[in-house]
C-alpha cells in the first residue's frame, strides 16, 4: 500500500493573509506531494513498503544506506505536523495546563515567542522549529533539514522554516515569518492535545 497525500485540515486559502494560497499551493501540493511520490519509489519492492510511515523513519534514521529514504519519509510526516500546527483565526495565546507550563518555563507568552523566534532565526539553513515536550518539561528544539525530534521526545508544535515556507510571502524575512506564526496561525487546540497526549 502506497504512502498517501493527506488532505490539508482547511482550504488552501484559509491562512491568508499571512500565508497566501499561492504559497500552500506549491508547498502543500508540490513540495509535499513530492516527498510522498520520492517516499513511493524509494521504498517500492522493499519491506518497507509495508510499514508505517512512523516504522520507516524509525528504521531509515541513521542508516547511511537510507538517507534518501529518511529524508523523504521524515518530510512526508513533519509536513503534515506542520500543517496542523497552524490554523486560520490561530494564534493568540494556550490555556489550561499548557498556558502555566509555558509561564511557568520561559516566564509567559512573549518571552516564550521570543525565544522561539530566536531559535528559529538561529537555525542556518532549512529547517524546523518545534516547542517539544521532553519528559515533561518543556523545551523550543530545532533541526536541520528533515531531521525531527527524536522519540521519547514528544513535539507539540511546529513551525517550517525552509525558504519554501515563507518567500513567496516574506521573502528574505524570517523572523517576521515566524513573529506571524504566533501571532495569526499557531494551533493551540493542537499543541495542547499533543501536550496531554
Ligand atoms: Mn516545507
Amino acid at each position: 500500500m502506497a504512502f498517501e497525500l493527506p488532505p490539508l485540515p482547511w482550504a488552501e486559502d484559509a491562512l491568508e493573509p499571512v500565508t497566501s494560497a499561492r504559497t500552500i499551493s506549491f508547498h502543500y501540493g508540490k513540495h509535499h506531494r513530492a516527498y510522498v511520490d520520492n517516499l513511493n519509489k524509494l521504498v517500492a519492492g522493499t519491506d518497507l513498503e509495508t510499514r508505517s510511515l512512523e516504522q520507516v523513519i524509525g528504521v531509515a534514521a541513521g542508516d547511511a544506506g537510507k538517507v534518501g529514504i529518511f529524508n523523504n519519509a521524515a518530510q512526508v510526516w513533519n509536513h503534515s505536523f506542520f500543517w496542523q500546527s497552524m490554523k486560520p483565526s490561530g494564534g493568540g495565546a494556550p490555556s489550561g495546563a499548557l498556558a502555566a507550563k509555558i509561564d511557568a518555563t520561559f516566564g509567559g507568552l512573549p518571552a516564550f515567542v521570543e525565544q522561539f523566534k530566536a531559535a528559529a532565526v538561529g537555525r542556518f539553513g532549512s529547517g524546523w522549529a518545534w516547542l517539544v515536550d521532553d519528559g515533561g518539561t518543556l523545551k523550543i528544539h530545532t533541526t536541520a533539514n528533515a531531521e525531527m525530534p527524536a522519540p521519547p521526545v514528544k513535539p507539540l508544535l511546529t513551525c517550517d522554516v525552509w525558504e519554501h515556507a515563507y518567500y513567496l510571502d516574506f521573502q528574505n524575512r524570517r523572523p517576521d515569518f515566524v513573529q506571524a506564526f504566533w501571532d495569526s496561525l499557531a494551533n493551540w487546540d493542537f499543541a495542547a492535545r499533543n501536550f496531554g497526549a
